[in-house]
C-alpha cells in the first residue's frame, strides 16, 4: 500500500453509518478542509493544522479543499482549491489535478468550481460543521447529525496497517527525541532547554509539528499534569518529567519519561518510580480484546493503593482505601486515551460528570478491540492543591500519613507513559524508548560525562 486508504476509510464510515441509517440513497457525505488562517490584524499564516475527518478521509493536506462521497456509487472525490495565481509568485504552483489523483486514493480530483454539481445530486448531504471554508454550499448542508459523528468516529476507532505504520513513525521519532533529552543534562539547566531539545530531535527527523505541546518539568512543577510554562530553573531540583511526542503525517505519539537529573535516582524519586511502573506493567498486561477499560484503569488505582500502603504513605485496610477514593488525590487522571489522528482520539465516549470521581477524567469508556492504539500512563503526583483537598475529607484523610507524603513533595510527581496498540491476542508497544530505571539512569549519566561542547548548542 503506497498511498493513504481513503476510500477504504470512505467505506469504513457508510459501513457505520448504515447502522443508523437503513437507506441511504438519499445521502451523501461532504466534508471540508481548514483553511489557512492569519493572524487578526496581520498578514502572518497561523500553522496549519488540517481538519482531522477530512483527512482520514482523502490523506490531503491542501488548505481550503472539499471531499463528496457518494455513498450510492461509493464514488470519492476530492476538490481542490481554484489555483489563486496572485498566490504562485509567493507559494509556488499548486499540485495539479493530475498530481493529485497519483498522490492520493481518491476516485476524481476536481476543482471548487464543480462542486455544486455534485451537491445537487442527493436530497441530503451531511457535513460535520457549517464553517469559513463551506458555509457559500450551506442551503445544501446538513450539519451536526450525530450518526455521521458516530460513524466517522467508530471508523478512526480501529487502526488499519497503513495508519499503524505512521504511528510506528511517529513513535519512533519520539523514541528518539526523548533519548536525545535525557542524553544531554549537561546542556540542560532550564526546563526550556529540555523542550528545545525534543522538538529540535523531531524536526530533524521530519517532524515538523509536535502532536501537542511539550509538558517539560523539574521538582515540584512535576506535579501539575498539564504543565506547559516550561521555563523554570532545574537548579536544586532532581526530577524531570517529559510528555512529549512528534506527528508523522498527522498521526500522534504521545510519550512520557521521567528521570533523575543528576543520573541518580534519590529515594524518594525511585519509590514513585517503581510504584509508577508497577501500575503500568500490571495493567499492560491486562490489555488485550474484550478486555474493560474501566476494569483496567481501576486495577491501576489498586496497584497504586499496595504500593502506598508498603511506603507508609497510606495507612488502613485497603478495600477501604478503594471505595473513599482517597488515591484520586495522587492519580487523579485516568490511565489511557485512544491515540491517532488526535492526541485525544475520538471514539472513547468519556463521561466527565461520571458519579464516581476514580472514573470521571478516563478518556476512554469501553471494552478494547484489535486495532484500537491506547496509551497506558499510569502517574503519582504530590500536588499540594489535591493533598489539601483529600485532608479536608475526614474519611480520605485518616488513610494519609502526612510527615510520609512530605517527604515525596520535592519530586513533585512521576508519569511513565507507552502507546499500545491493541493485537489479535494481546498488545504491542509502539514505544521503544527505555522505562527501566537502571537504563534511564545510564543514558543520563553517560550523558553527563560529555563536556557541554559535544553538543550541538550555541549557548
Ligand atoms: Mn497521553
Amino acid at each position: 500500500m503506497t498511498k493513504y486508504p481513503a476510500r477504504q476509510h470512505a467505506l469504513n464510515v457508510k459501513k457505520h453509518l448504515k447502522t443508523k441509517i437503513k437507506d441511504l440513497s438519499d445521502y451523501a457525505l461532504f466534508l471540508s478542509g481548514s483553511f489557512q488562517e492569519s493572524y487578526k490584524y496581520s498578514d502572518t499564516a497561523k500553522v496549519f493544522r488540517q481538519e482531522r475527518y477530512f483527512y482520514y478521509l482523502t490523506g490531503c493536506n491542501v488548505p481550503s479543499s472539499h471531499v463528496f462521497y457518494d455513498l450510492n456509487k461509493e464514488e470519492l472525490i476530492l476538490f481542490l482549491p481554484e489555483i489563486d495565481y496572485d498566490d504562485v509568485m509567493w507559494s509556488g504552483m499548486p499540485l495539479s489535478l493530475e498530481e493529485a489523483q497519483k498522490k492520493f486514493d481518491v476516485d476524481k480530483v476536481l476543482y471548487e468550481r464543480d462542486i455544486d454539481n455534485y451537491l445537487v445530486k442527493y436530497d441530503i448531504n451531511l457535513t460535520t460543521d457549517i464553517n469559513q471554508s463551506n458555509k457559500k454550499y450551506s442551503n445544501f448542508l446538513k450539519q451536526s447529525d450525530k450518526r455521521l459523528f458516530y460513524a466517522l468516529d467508530e471508523s478512526r476507532l480501529i487502526k488499519d496497517d497503513y495508519e499503524i505504520s505512521l504511528m510506528r513513525k511517529a513513535a519512533q521519532i519520539t523514541d528518539n527525541s526523548h533519548l536525545a533529552v535525557m542524553s544531554a543534562l549537561p546542556i540542560e539547566t532550564n526546563e526550556t532547554h529540555i523542550h528545545a531539545e525534543f522538538v529540535y530531535h523531531s524536526i530533524r527527523q521530519g517532524s515538523k509539528h509536535q502532536a501537542y505541546d511539550p509538558i517539560c518539568c523539574a521538582g515540584p512543577n512535576c506535579g501539575t499534569l498539564h504543565y506547559v510554562k516550561n521555563d523554570d530553573s532545574m537548579e536544586g531540583r532532581s526530577s524531570v518529567l517529559i510528555d512529549a511526542g512528534a506527528e508523522w503525517e498527522n498521526y500522534c505519539a504521545d510519550v512520557t519519561r521521567c528521570f533523575p537529573i543528576s543520573g541518580v535516582w534519590t529515594p524518594e524519586h525511585i519509590d514513585i518510580y517503581n510504584a509508577v511502573l508497577d501500575m503500568q506493567s500490571q495493567t499492560m498486561a491486562m490489555i488485550k480484546p474484550g478486555a474493560s477499560w474501566d476494569e483496567i484503569h481501576l486495577k491501576a488505582h489498586k496497584v497504586l493503593i499496595d504500593n502506598f500502603l508498603h511506603l507508609g504513605i497510606f495507612k488502613g485496610d485497603k478495600d477501604e482505601i478503594f471505595k473513599s477514593h482517597v488515591s484520586t488525590a495522587f492519580f487523579p487522571h485516568g490511565l489511557g486515551h485512544l491515540l491517532g489522528l488526535d492526541t485525544h482520539d475520538v471514539g472513547g465516549y468519556p463521561n466527565y460528570n461520571d458519579a464516581d470521581p476514580k472514573l470521571r477524567y478516563l478518556r476512554l469508556r469501553r471494552d478494547l478491540q484489535q486495532g484500537m492504539v491506547v496509551t497506558d500512563e499510569p502517574g503519582i503526583y504530590f500536588s499540594p492543591y489535591l493533598i489539601e483537598l483529600a485532608m479536608k475529607q475526614p474519611e480520605q484523610a485518616k488513610f494519609i500519613q502526612t510527615d510520609v507524603v512530605e517527604k515525596y513533595l520535592p519530586i513533585g510527581g512521576v508519569r511513565i507513559e507507552d502507546d499500545i496498540l491493541v493485537t489479535a491476542d494481546g498488545y504491542d508497544n509502539l514505544t521503544g524508548i527505555t522505562s527501566d530505571p537502571d537504563e534511564v539512569a545510564a543514558i543520563v549519566q553517560k550523558g553527563r560525562s560529555r563536556d557541554p561542547s559535544h553538543f550541538h548548542n550555541v549557548v
